[in-house]
């Protein structure tokens, strides 16, 4: 696990090495590293071992540990190594990736927490780690059947309440920079047993005294809600970041709650990974990334290592036309495949990734230097700029100056082209360079 993992080349075919991720080299104006903001999550990482619906674990998350503390000081103990090893700087984390909840009372669950959460603090002093985001995880306990803040049962939303206030206590003593809802199961499976009014007016109340809370202990970084359309339930109400958007206007929450993009979401919302986060980025929301990726041939969040280049050039391109990170990154929400069980695998799972996001940055670098899709789309647009599109742009034209300027048009069959072929083949010798590499 020790030696690190170094930038060799694209020429390079060491497995454990860098191709195109070199942390220090300079992209779109700031090094990689600052550009990209890497993080690690803690659960899939540190604690998921490849249980699925049909079968047992096939890796040992343990890592030598017997008991609950020992387990998850061990877990700390090899996350921060892991970091050290990749040059990755953040991480992010759920309560109860922590340390296991299982069927201890609140007081007894945040006392274990607490000493892990020393534990880690003692590491980030040591090696310079820094927290993306924390979160609370409210949707694993069987007491979030129903939904936390969308819960029929006021205790779910008082206990759901107490955890978000602890993982924020948590976030802001680690100084993070960002904290999370995803909300798990807020949502229905059906409308017969459901009070949907009710359910979202309880959810902007959370969110309400989440944000009050945040501004109570002082908290500068920014709150993210990540958009989810299904899965765990039929009907999550963060269905996509124009719902989540929608919501926030409604409830007062804008400008308060930002937005934290995944991959796999937006596909499984029947969007693109780019479209997500442009509607994020022109409304002013956009915040953060979980980097992963879907399989286009199943319907669920198989929440894989991305490794399409494509598409995260195309997300690095609204990244960098959002002004790049702030207070967000990319963090990998992604796990290996089931019989990826060997250490070897976690490792050459986020190479892939990092040397994916670094191609990813690269091209979308190239893709605003050189300048051809931005010029095609302002031309494509020019003409809002001058005659009857500037008089509509500026509120000058009504409804019968409309009338009667279409009126003198006669028949108007060709607009403007979209040249869709051309800006991809543009994309494709961008991608893969003016001299064919
Ligand atoms: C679930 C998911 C979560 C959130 C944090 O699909 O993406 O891990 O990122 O709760
Ligand atoms: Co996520």
């Amino acid at each position: 696990m020790s030696c690190l993992i170094k930038y060799e080349g694209p020429q390079s075919t060491n497995p454990f090495a860098f191709k195109y991720y070199n942390p220090d080299a300079v992209v779109a104006g700031k090094p990689m590293r600052e550009q990209l903001k890497f993080s690690l999550a803690w659960w899939h990482t540190l604690c998921a071992d490849g249980t699925d619906m049909f079968g047992i674990g096939t890796q040992d998350k343990t890592f030598g540990g017997a008991d609950p503390m020992e387990i998850s000081k061990k877990r700390v103990d090899v996350g921060f190594a892991l970091m050290e090893k990749l040059s990755i700087d953040y991480f992010c984390f759920h309560d109860r990736d922590l340390f296991p909840e299982d069927n201890l009372t609140l007081k007894e669950f945040h006392a274990n927490l607490d000493v892990i959460v020393d534990y880690i603090e003692e590491k980030m002093k040591q090696t310079g780690k820094k927290l993306l985001w924390g979160t609370a995880n409210c949707f694993s306990n069987p007491r979030y059947m129903n939904g936390a803040g969308t819960s029929p049962h006021p205790d779910s939303f008082a206990y759901a309440a107490a955890q978000i206030k602890k993982a924020m206590d948590i976030t802001k003593r680690l100084g993070g920079t960002g904290y999370v809802f995803w909300g798990g199961r807020e949502g229905y499976e059906t409308l017969l047993n459901t009070d949907m009014k009710l359910e979202l007016d309880n959810m902007a109340r959370l969110l309400h005294l989440a944000v009050d809370y945040a501004e109570k202990i002082g908290f500068t970084g920014d709150l993210y809600i990540e958009p989810k359309p299904k899965e765990p339930t039929k009907h999550q109400y963060d269905f996509d970041a124009a719902t989540v958007i929608g919501f926030l206007k409604t409830y007062g929450l804008d400008g308060k709650i930002k937005l934290n993009i995944e991959a796999n979401h937006a596909t499984l919302a029947g969007h693109t990974f780019q479209h997500e986060l442009c509607v994020a980025r022109i409304n002013g929301a956009f915040g953060s990334i979980d980097a992963n990726q879907g399989d286009m041939l199943l319907g669920w969040d198989t929440d894989q290592f991305p490794t399409n280049v494509y598409d995260a050039a195309l997300c690095m391109l609204e990244v960098l036309r959002a002004g790049g990170f702030t207070n967000g990154g990319l963090n990998f929400d992604a796990k290996v495949r089931r019989a990826s069980y060997q250490p070897e695998d976690w490792v050459a799972a986020f190479i892939a990734g990092m040397d994916t996001f670094a191609l990813g940055l690269i091209i979308a670098d190239r893709i605003i230097k050189d300048g051809r899709m931005d010029a095609f789309v302002a031309e494509r647009y020019a003409l809002w700029n001058e005659g009857i599109g500037k008089d509509i742009t500026s509120g000058k034209a009504t409804l019968e100056d409309l009338y009667n300027y279409a009126a003198n048009l006669g028949t108007v069959k060709t607009v403007t082209h979209g040249g869709q072929e051309y800006l991809e083949s543009v994309m494709n010798q961008i991608m893969f360079g003016m001299n064919g590499n």
